[in-house]
């Protein structure tokens, strides 16, 4: 399809002035830069953090059948819109949501600025749909942003391309005007997003699919190209994902984790309920377990990705105890084991039906999910020497035996788990982990 939205992309940006100090993240005029740094140092952090804490909240809080619902039951907007008038999050305290991210290990969050929806959580001059135009008077992206910065956590923004108030979404052959309106909204959204709220550090693009528009097709429809030059003139730090029609910086695989290329970044995403609902579901019975959890997480470390794990608050700003609970749990192993999960790396050693191996420099950890309960751990092909393995969390000393095969024992392992979801066990090798003869081919545990 051709382009019928040229003529809404933004103006080219003035010259930026150059840059002599440090940007001030608060003023525009020093923000504006040619300056990008590269790949590798934009996502040092990123690539430390590991773990992060997705918010889906907003009015669909309130019918609590998952943000997904306006469309699923095919609620006209004008009805959907009476939402706003109930929505009025009186507990809401950013800080506790900070409070219960770090308290999980969680170094970074992303909230929906504003979802498929239409309703932004943001002061923006281009729609009076907003949560400070209406019953809650309140900014709440600034809130959330303050109380993150505060925090120390690293704060993210999703925001949703498509927003399914314009007919011309549904049909932007038929109804150009109308997508011509969408387009503009999010180019003016966005500016507003990364000019009035300081520092930025991901950029969470999603909706960005459009019937009956193909893939190759999206980001021209959106000015994709043009949006993301505006981004990072304003916030040349950011890290922005991949939905925009545009590989960009990151991607996004949703309810399952798997690795990308190396060198690549990826963030695998995942709700805490069973179900693919992201927002507030009042009737949910089934949650993933700790354990479960606890295995995805250390899965993206293992490839060099991270986890961003969901909660969906309830309409008045708090979040399910079903949710806080794993969150704590969570938090309580990641205290005593996180140093296997920030900063990993990959490693060429494989656990077979025990668990995974995440490596940091000339370490290597070893994630017991399930115990050995015969004493002695196997890890075959280590090619390095190994100075010493201890258990991290007691820091019990093992037993190291060579055997033939170029096989690896850790011995005098004690007979019940020391932690009942996973137990790591932590290789002090001679240099960066190198393997002998790796296996051929894969294993049913891979
Ligand atoms: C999207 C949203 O629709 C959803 O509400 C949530 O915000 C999630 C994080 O992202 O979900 C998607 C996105 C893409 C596909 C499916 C669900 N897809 O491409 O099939």
């Amino acid at each position: 399809m051709i382009c019928c939205f040229g003529s809404l992309l933004p103006k080219p940006a003035p010259k930026a002035p150059q840059r002599v100090r440090m940007i001030d993240y608060y003023s525009t005029e020093e923000r504006m830069s040619d300056t990008i740094p590269s790949y590798e140092e934009r996502m040092k952090w990123f690539h430390q953090a590991r773990f992060g804490m997705f918010i889906h909240w907003g009015l669909y809080s309130i019918p609590a059948r998952g943000e997904w619902v306006m469309y699923q039951e095919q609620i006209p907007a004008a009805d959907y819109a009476h939402l706003a008038k109930k929505f009025n999050p009186k507990k809401l305290d950013a800080a506790s949501w900070v409070a219960l991210a770090k308290e999980a290990g969680m170094k970074y969050m992303v909230l929906t600025t504003r979802h498929h929806d239409g309703f932004c959580l943001f002061d923006s001059q281009v729609s009076d749909f907003t949560s400070v135009k209406t019953a809650a008077k309140r900014d709440i992206v600034r809130e959330y942003v303050d109380a993150a910065r505060a925090g120390g956590m690293k704060v993210g923004f999703y925001y949703s391309w498509l927003d399914w108030r314009f007919p011309g979404y549904f049909d932007y052959k038929g109804k150009p005007e109308s997508a011509k309106a969408l387009v503009r909204q999010a180019h003016d959204q966005v500016k507003e997003l990364m000019t009035n709220y300081g520092k930025i550090d991901v950029l969470w693009y999603d909706g960005h699919w459009v019937p009956n528009l193909e893939k190759e097709n999206i980001a021209e429809f959106w000015g994709a190209k043009e949006m993301n030059a505006m981004v990072r003139k304003l916030q040349p730090h950011i890290l922005i994902n991949n939905r925009s029609g545009l590989a960009e910086d990151l991607d996004t695989p949703e309810q399952h984790v798997t690795a990308s290329a190396a060198g690549r970044g990826w963030e695998s995403c995942m709700t805490m309920g069973d179900s693919c609902g992201w927002g507030f579901i009042a009737n949910n019975p089934n949650f993933k377990t700790v354990p479960q959890i606890i295995q995805h997480l250390v899965t993206a470390a293992a490839g060099e990705g991270n986890f961003l794990l969901n909660c969906g608050p309830k309409s008045d700003g708090t979040i399910r105890k079903e949710e806080s609970d794993r969150l704590k749990a969570i938090g309580e192993w990641m205290a005593a084991n996180g140093e296997s999960i920030y900063g990993s790396e990959r490693t060429p050693f494989r656990a077979g039906i025990m668990g995974i191996c995440t490596a940091k420099g000339n370490n290597v950890y070893l994630h017991i999910f399930r115990w050995p309960i015969q004493g002695e751990a196997c890890i075959p092909n280590i090619k390095n020497k190994i100075k010493k393995a201890t258990i991290l969390q007691t820091g019990q000393n093992l037993e190291i035996v060579k055997a033939s095969n170029n096989r690896t024992y850790f011995r005098g392992l004690p007979k019940k788990a020391p932690h009942p979801y996973d137990t790591v066990i932590k290789l002090e090798l001679d240099g960066k982990p190198e393997a002998l003869t790796p296996q051929w081919g894969y294993t049913n545990c891979g």
